[in-house]
């Protein structure tokens, strides 16, 4: 069995999550942050049986996009000393998926 834990934009949970519950996944969504961007992401735990990682990963990867999101870097400055900074450009997803072998599974 494995525990794919996989990180995914916000907007892509609701599709991602109809889409394994249809084909018979179990998950549980966490609501998360991004240590970077510090913004809502959304995180999915699935446990599955080995051979149906792929499939997981599959409805994964068609549901989850890749975004450009623009952050403005932090510059330090209190506001007495306002200076413009320029917003940058950075990617973000579809998922950031770990995948991990579990040891043990119970339920009671
Ligand atoms: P964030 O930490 O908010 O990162 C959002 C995006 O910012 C990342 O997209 C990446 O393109 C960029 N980024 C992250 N750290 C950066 C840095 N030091 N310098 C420049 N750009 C940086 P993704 O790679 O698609 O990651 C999306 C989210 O997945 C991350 O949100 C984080 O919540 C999670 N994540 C990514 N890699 C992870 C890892 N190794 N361990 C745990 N969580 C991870």
């Amino acid at each position: 069995m494995k525990m794919i834990i996989s990180i995914i934009n916000r907007d892509d949970r609701n599709a991602l999550t109809s889409a394994l519950m249809d084909a018979g996944y179990q998950a549980t969504v966490v609501g998360t942050t991004g240590g970077f961007l510090r913004q809502g992401n959304a995180t999915l735990l699935i446990g599955v049986e080995d051979e149906k990682v792929q499939g997981a990963l599959d409805l994964i990867e068609k549901n989850c996009h890749t975004r450009t999101v623009f952050m403005t870097p932090f510059t330090g400055m209190g506001t007495e000393e306002m200076i413009m900074v320029e917003p940058v450009e950075v990617q973000v997803g579809g998922a950031v998926t770990f995948i991990m072998n579990v040891e043990q599974f119970t339920t009671c």
